[in-house]
């Protein structure tokens, strides 16, 4: 199988190759990745030998045309993907997650080639706390923020891609991931490198916002399953039911590295926050068979700091770059 990955120089894209490249060798890997301040090309490191990296934007139709046109499936990540920065400037993310979206679309439709879109919870907007329900495949889209609406409308394209056009398309909806390889703009790792330095975890807010963590590892598994056996215009939930408020995490790496309990700063709020994101992933436990392994939070995050700890020369070059940015908006 000819696979082309879209943003496989990003923190999941880049753990996708490598379990990939790990557990499917008669996969062919080509990567296509714009090396937005996001992708770093010394993620695949470990994998350079065994992966083709084209360097280029999937805003790019006669580039995309190409390499789509030489592939039998298309698994797109490549996105603008962070919250934060979409309340700061908006138009990259409609430009990459909506044009790019749509070029490659098209290149599909052209060509016949399978498509699998990486989306996110996010599209579905946010749950009360106290509210029982999760989010399922049913549940009506309602995103909060730039970047989940341009996801949002990546994702409606590809559904009428498929409808209109028979495109053989699925699409993901995950919770949020963390491991290694997560840019540091990120709240995990964010912390986890705050920490490393004897600086106070930031908190938005009072920290009581809950997201459903999972794994990278387990998304990528996922994302496999439905590779394998997804039925063509099905949406499918990823989430490893790991619902925790920031502040327990914070409280967790705080413990983690021996530090008091209340050693963290409580910082401004992000604008229009959601407040809680859970998954009903029961289709895909219940058709494709799928189960997360990272089930034990805590031990997931001492394995991740350790990663931090271990790649200091990855993460250092951009630490005070991202807090710089940070200050200016007083978090
Ligand atoms: P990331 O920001 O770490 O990586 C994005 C990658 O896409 C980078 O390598 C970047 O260079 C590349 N890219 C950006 N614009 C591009 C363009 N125009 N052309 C080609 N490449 C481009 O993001 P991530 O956290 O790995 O997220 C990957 C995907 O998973 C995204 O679609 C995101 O919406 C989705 N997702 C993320 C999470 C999460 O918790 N991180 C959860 C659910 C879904
Ligand atoms: O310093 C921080 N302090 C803090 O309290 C940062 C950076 C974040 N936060 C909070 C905001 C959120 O409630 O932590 C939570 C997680 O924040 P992010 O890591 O920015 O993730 P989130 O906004 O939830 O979105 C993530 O999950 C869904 C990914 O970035 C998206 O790409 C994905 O779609």
């Amino acid at each position: 199988m000819r696979l082309l990955v879209t943003g496989g120089a990003g923190f999941i894209g880049a753990n996708f190759v490598h379990q990939t490249v790990r557990e499917r060798p008669d996969v062919d890997v080509t990567v296509l990745d714009a090396l937005t301040y996001a992708g770093d090309r010394t993620s695949l490191d470990g994998v350079a030998g065994s992966v083709r990296f084209v360097e280029g934007s999937i805003t790019d139709a006669d580039l995309v045309d190409g390499l789509v046109g030489e592939s039998d499936a298309v698994v797109h990540f490549a996105a603008e993907s962070h919250n934060d920065n979409s309340l700061d400037d908006p138009s990259p993310f409609v430009q990459t997650n909506v044009v790019g979206t749509f070029t490659l679309l098209e290149a599909v439709r052209r060509h016949g080639v399978r498509f699998h879109h990486i989306s996110t919870d996010e599209v579905y907007g946010d749950l009360e706390l106290d509210d029982p329900a999760k989010f399922t495949p049913d549940t009506p889209y309602n995103p909060s923020s730039p970047y989940s609406s341009t996801k949002a409308g990546s994702d409606l394209l590809v559904r009428a891609w498929a409808r209109s056009f028979g495109v053989e398309a699925t699409i993901s909806n995950c919770s949020n991931n963390y491991g290694p390889y997560q840019h540091i703009e990120k709240f995990i790792p964010r912390q986890i490198t705050n920490l490393v330095d004897g600086v106070r975890p930031r908190l938005y807010g009072a920290g009581l916002n809950v997201r459903d963590w999972i794994h990278v590892e387990d998304h990528n598994a996922a994302v496999w399953a439905i590779l394998d056996g997804g039925r063509p215009g099905e949406t499918y939930l990823i989430g490893a039911d790991g619902e925790t408020n920031n502040l327990d995490v914070v409280r967790t790496l705080l413990e983690i590295f021996g530090r008091d309990a209340d050693d963290f700063d409580h910082v401004a709020d992000r604008p229009g926050h959601d407040l809680r994101y859970a998954i009903d992933a029961s289709r895909l436990r219940d058709e494709l068979g799928w189960t997360p392994r990272y089930t034990d939070f805590r031990a997931g995050l001492e394995a991740t700091v350790q990663w931090y700890r271990d790649n200091e020369s990855w993460w250092r070059p951009h630490k005070a770059a991202v807090e710089a940015k940070y200050a200016a908006t007083g978090q």
